[in-house]
């Protein structure tokens, strides 16, 4: 009823739509237009409402549909099957369920807003309603395992990519490993899970989070000043429609590049896109603190780190700190 609602005032543009053709039309009594009408309301639809001559939509709320993800696809195979829900607890948990019941490579979940959106090591992702992209992508790379990390840096490359061309005036930079930052604070995280056996690699459930039309307000205290959005960065709302599509273009040209020639050239796509190389950083990893200058990526994605003592040491899992950034 509410999509046939929103069908006629979308078809009738600027033009009021009266009480009366409404009805007729739905073949509903008037007192349900009305009703139908407040709960589009309380969605975020905005009307005018004129005397005698009905109402007109003056704005819809700015939601995720299949339809407006597709206008703007052109993969081949990445997001060819979407699944779009407007609340879930982690859209991680949506795509591991569907892979387990057989779903194809290329399947994308998409929340509106997740209620324990994850980060790794169980941290907590902040997903408020309608503001960010919260999205999980089943992609099953032909790599073996201990390749996994490639697909992290592969996938960085793909979102600052996404970015840049989606909000031209922004640039972000990818701090080692999964994070993009802008003037130093976070935008986006990426998380991959993976599903093994022994070495050969089943699938990946590769989770993307990314903060587009958030305002300051919309952040939690610990979050105000190591966080941002697009929308604080650029002043301009972001279609996240049009990001999605150009995230998954990007992300299948990458792995087509990986798949012909390997890691090499993704990985000299990712320096040149750093917040990392060439800077201080401190690299809190399992084993201890590391602290010099991040000086590149070896062949398998770790951080290669120059420490104060001039030995090098590589890093393959860690929290990279940025002392002194911004
Ligand atoms: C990440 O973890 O950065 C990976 C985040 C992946 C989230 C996506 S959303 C769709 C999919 N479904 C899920 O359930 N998850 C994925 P990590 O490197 O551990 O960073 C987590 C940290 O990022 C938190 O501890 C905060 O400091 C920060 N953070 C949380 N929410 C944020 C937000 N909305 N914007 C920027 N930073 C945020």
């Amino acid at each position: 009823m509410n999509a046939r609602l929103i069908r006629l005032f979308e078809e009738a543009g600027t033009q009021y739509v009266s009480g009366e053709q409404i009805s007729r039309e739905l073949n509903v009594s008037r007192t349900a237009v009305w009703k139908h009408i407040q709960v589009l309301k309380e969605e975020g639809y905005i009307f005018e409402a004129a005397p005698r001559l009905g109402y007109r939509m003056v704005s819809a709320p700015d939601r995720l549909t299949q339809e407006r993800i597709e206008e703007y696809l052109a993969t081949r195979l990445l997001g060819r099957n979407i699944h779009i829900f407007d609340e879930v607890d982690s859209t991680q948990n949506v795509a591991q369920r569907l892979v387990r019941e057989g779903a194809p490579e290329g399947t994308l979940v998409v929340a509106e807003r997740q209620t324990a959106g994850r980060g790794r090591l169980g941290r907590h992702w902040h997903s408020p309603k309608g503001k960010g992209i919260y999205m999980s992508l089943v992609v099953r790379p032909d790599i073996p395992l201990h390749l996994m990390p490639h697909m992290t840096l592969l996938a960085a490359v793909a979102l600052c990519r996404a970015i840049r061309k989606t909000v031209p005036s922004v640039s972000p930079g990818i701090k080692w490993p999964n994070d993009l930052l802008l003037r130093g604070r976070k935008i986006s995280g990426i998380l991959m899970e993976s599903s093994a056996e022994n070495e050969a690699l089943q699938y990946i459930v590769a989770g993307i989070g990314i903060s587009c039309n958030l305002e300051a307000e919309d952040y939690p205290e610990e979050l105000k000043e190591k966080a941002t959005s697009l929308l604080i960065e650029s002043g301009a709302k972001v279609d996240r429609a049009e990001l999605i599509a150009s995230f998954l273009f990007q992300l299948e040209e990458m792995f087509q590049l990986y798949r012909e020639q390997g890691f090499a050239p993704i990985r000299t796509l990712w320096e040149a896109s750093s917040a990392t190389i060439g800077r201080q950083v401190r690299m809190i990893a399992h084993g201890g603190t590391y602290e010099g200058e991040a000086v590149g990526l070896d062949e398998w994605g770790g951080l290669i780190v120059r420490q104060q003592d001039g030995t090098l040491k590589t890093v393959y899992s860690a929290d990279t700190e940025l002392p002194g950034a911004r």
